[in-house]
């Protein structure tokens, strides 16, 4: 078999997607997830400009060897537009793969290591009665393990609350990107942070009781004695995990946190490689790998740093917001579903629109994903819809002080 094209498909259904499909002069194509939030068109150039022309001939079905050549050949490495486009082809030449060999592709990766996948999705509110209503909604949707983010009282615009209900009552999910000319401005105060949160997750227990796996995103602001601080604060609510407490490309900054807290922590959806992680695994300093297979280079590489973790009794709980297309999730599903070592699966729906110009065959039920049982990845794009709804510019935002200062968002 032979790859006889890589077209690379930008599309907007709501939000913007970055795809790229491999065809082979067998017939048989292939899908992969090159959505970089806020920075889609330099991933879809690195593809379009400089992966696509060196893939022509290739045999799809040398995975490992187009991984190792496309990460050394170019030099420069790591980065999250290299790696999201590397992780693009390589989920690509994996649906290639398993389609032909008639399987799903979690049957490649070892078959499945259990029945369904336990899926974690995003309450939010921006006050205590609001936060319930969104807990109750998640669990009526059938969400087992609920994520916690509310607003704080003295903060205009807090990371993870959803829009208000519109006029016909819907609710969405959280959606950080914004189609504005210019990053919108959010304001932050970490002392406020931390005095408000602990009474937030005494609240919840107090009503939804001891057992509900509760988790909660830092979304890296805090510095390492305020994340210490929290983690203490939070032991008394069992929380499943605490996310991104630091920015953790000071990995040896979680020494400290670590020394004070008995709370779980999950970290690394901004990392792209194994390398992120090496202080981290080795020394037992998280509980959890939060990266995207998308941004990770992709299953091969997510696999091994999985296997890396599972050495030390380290879990995944791989990225699943919206900015990672139904590919990418679908990609996320098959390794969820054959490691050992899985943990939970990040899962925000998303729109009909978007699921319109990507059809799945994904399922959740009672709390649990399944990928199913079609040949490959199980996502169809249809082209003619995603050409409907072209790129448009969109931003995430950033955070100021009050003084003016930015602060990590
Ligand atoms: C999460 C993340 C996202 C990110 C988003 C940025 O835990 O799901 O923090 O909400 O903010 O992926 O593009
Ligand atoms: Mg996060």
């Amino acid at each position: 078999m032979k790859i006889v094209a890589a077209d690379i498909i930008v599309s907007s259904p709501d939000r913007n997607f970055v795809t790229l499909k491999i065809t082979t002069d067998e017939g048989i194509t292939g899908l992969g997830d090159a959505t970089l939030n806020g920075r889609e068109l330099s991933v879809a150039s690195y593809l379009r400009d400089h992966v696509a022309p060196l893939l022509m001939g290739r045999d799809p079905h040398r995975i490992e060897d187009t991984w190792q050549f496309l990460y050394r050949s170019a030099y420069w490495r790591r980065g999250p537009v290299t790696m999201a486009a590397i992780a693009a082809v390589d989920v690509a030449l994996w649906d290639i793969k398993a389609k032909a060999a008639g399987m799903p592709l979690y049957q490649l990766l070892g078959g499945a290591s259990r029945t369904g996948i336990m899926a974690y999705g995003h309450a939010s509110g921006r006050d205590i009665p609001e936060l319930f209503d969104s807990i109750r909604r998640h669990l009526d949707e059938g969400f087992r393990s609920i994520r916690v983010q509310t607003s704080v009282p003295g903060i205009n615009a807090v990371y993870g609350v959803a829009a208000q209900p519109s006029a016909t009552g819907q609710r969405y999910d959280y959606e950080p990107a914004q189609r504005t000319p210019l990053p919108a401005e959010e304001d932050w105060d970490t002392r406020a942070y931390l005095r408000h949160l602990p009474s937030v997750f005494e609240a919840v227990r107090g009503e939804f009781g001891p057992e509900l796996p509760l988790l909660h995103d830092g979304h890296h602001r805090m510095t390492p004695i305020q994340a210490a601080k929290l983690g203490k604060a939070l032991e008394p609510y069992d929380l499943f995990w605490l996310e991104d407490c630091t920015p953790a490309e000071n990995q040896e900054a979680l020494r400290l946190v670590r020394q004070h807290t008995t709370t779980p922590l999950a970290i690394g959806e901004v990392f792209n490689t194994v390398w992120d992680y090496q202080t981290l695994i080795r020394e037992q300093l998280i509980d959890y790998v939060r990266s995207a297979v998308t941004h990770t280079g992709g299953i091969t590489a997510m696999r091994k740093l999985l296997d890396f973790a599972a050495q030390y009794q380290i879990k995944s709980g791989i990225h699943g917001p919206t900015d990672i297309s139904p590919v990418g999730m679908a990609a996320a599903l098959h390794l969820d579903l054959a490691i050992h070592n899985f943990g939970i699966q990040e899962y925000m729906k998303h729109t009909p629109l978007a699921n319109e110009v990507f059809r799945q065959s994904f399922t959740f039920t009672d709390g649990y994903l399944h990928p199913g049982d079609q040949p490959g990845l199980g996502v169809e794009l249809d082209e003619e819809v995603a050409a409907r709804f072209p790129y448009e510019p969109a931003y995430l935002p950033f955070n100021r002080l009050k003084d003016g200062t930015i602060h990590d968002w």
